[in-house]
């Protein structure tokens, strides 16, 4: 059997508008398809992706995770010591930025983040009506994450079109690519020039980096690219996880009923809605040798398309795949990657959804859809920009 060759294009419009529609046909097609708009080949199945984000030394990072191949075509910005780095690099920095990130230091953010998101939940059950993406998704992160990292507290409002722009510039030179890019330069601009250690505040993740180069972990220039790893990977994907996940509730007004009478599911609630309706979609990785393939040959030096979210649904790995339901075990999913690149910062995820979560539980009785949700179109994000929903108030008759 031959390599298929498909005729899909996973960044038009029509595709970015509703990539769900189109997974089975790329799964189904075979293990390994060949795109013809895009030229390059890809894999939608579960048990291939994971096979090709576990084998980093055949599929690398440091030629790009998006289309463009970093050895022949020069990067819109330095490359991430993190995401388009590999081994022995990516090791060093990856072990500092581990222990920079730790569980113990989230942990002690915990109570502050929860009386955040009660006083901001309560604020908006007394509206009713609120736009779930302004002022639940990008409120709740925007109020928690800067200060996690340090960040000064003039500009942050670049921060999301920040993260739109590195996030469209994975995919080709298409509409969202140039239109992303042409306003991308203040808020680059602004991005670059927070990682500068004079701007980081003492205590937060950031200057953690800064004393990491001070004890010879890594250069000074090094901790101010590695601080934009945060400012880059931080902001859009969990705005637009706990978008995703409020939309799912919206959609499913039984699971949120099943939570409020079980609010110990939150944590699988928020793995869940990742696995069902992710944020990031897709990464690319870049062959480092001839790769064999049924009978054909993926050449040294191709780009390879792994559709992390269509995995995440793959009918071969999970039962009723299209289902989302808060009580299944969602683990396995990709929807944080997998091996040694897998999120870094996706403890701060969880525990962002999980104070949104012990707030909203308690005090809102139905997460109902009140008007069209819109879609934010983006080369790697599923992402909305607007979802008018009513916080029906609970009235105090949950048991928490
Ligand atoms: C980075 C980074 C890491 C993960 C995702 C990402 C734009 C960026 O290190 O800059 O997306």
């Amino acid at each position: 059997m031959a390599i298929p060759r498909l005729a899909i294009d996973p960044f038009d419009e029509a595709f970015l508008a509703d990539p769900y529609a189109h997974h089975d046909a790329l799964r189904d097609a075979g293990p390994v398809v060949y795109l013809e708009p895009i030229r390059c080949f890809a894999m939608a199945r579960h048990c291939e992706v994971v096979a090709a984000l576990k084998d980093w030394p055949t599929y690398v990072s440091a030629r790009g995770v998006g289309l463009s191949d970093f050895a022949t075509e020069a990067p819109w910005r330095p490359p991430s010591l993190l995401l388009e780095a590999d081994p022995p690099l990516h090791d060093r920095t990856r072990g500092l930025m581990n222990k920079v990130a730790s569980l113990a230091s989230l942990r002690d953010m915990m109570p502050g983040w929860r009386a955040k998101a009660e006083a901001l939940v309560e604020r908006l059950v007394a509206r009713r009506h609120v736009d779930a993406v302004a002022d639940l998704a990008e409120a709740f992160p925007l109020s928690v994450f800067p200060d996690l990292i340090g960040l000064r507290e003039e500009g942050r409002e670049h921060l999301i079109p920040y993260g739109a722009t590195a996030f469209n510039a994975f995919g080709p030179r298409n509409r969202l690519y140039d239109d992303a890019m042409a306003r991308a330069a203040e808020a680059t601009a602004w991005v670059m020039d927070s990682c500068r250690r004079e701007h980081l505040r003492p205590g937060g993740w950031g200057a953690l980096v800064y004393a990491a180069a001070d004890r010879g972990e890594c250069t000074e220039a090094e901790a101010e690219r590695l601080v934009r790893s945060f400012l880059t990977a931080g902001v859009d994907t969990t705005v637009n996880g706990i978008g995703n996940m409020l939309y799912a509730f919206a959609q499913h007004p039984e699971q949120w009923r099943k939570l409020r009478e079980d609010p110990l599911l939150a944590r699988k609630a928020f793995e869940e809605s990742l696995r069902w309706g992710g944020t990031v979609q897709t990464f690319f990785r870049t062959t480092s040798s001839d790769i064999g393939v049924e009978r054909e040959t993926i050449p040294e030096g191709s780009k390879v398309l792994l559709f992390l979210a269509a995995a995440n649904r793959d009918p071969r790995q999970w039962q009723r795949a299209d289902r989302f339901d808060i009580a299944r075990s969602a683990s396995g999913h990709v929807g944080f990657g997998f091996g040694i690149h897998q999120c870094l910062g996706q403890m701060v995820a969880r525990m962002e959804a999980e104070a949104l979560l012990a707030a909203l539980v308690p005090r809102v009785a139905e997460i109902r859809l009140a008007g069209a949700p819109v879609r934010r179109l983006n080369n790697t994000l599923h992402a909305l920009a607007s979802l008018p929903v009513e916080l029906v108030p609970a009235n105090g008759e949950c048991k928490t």
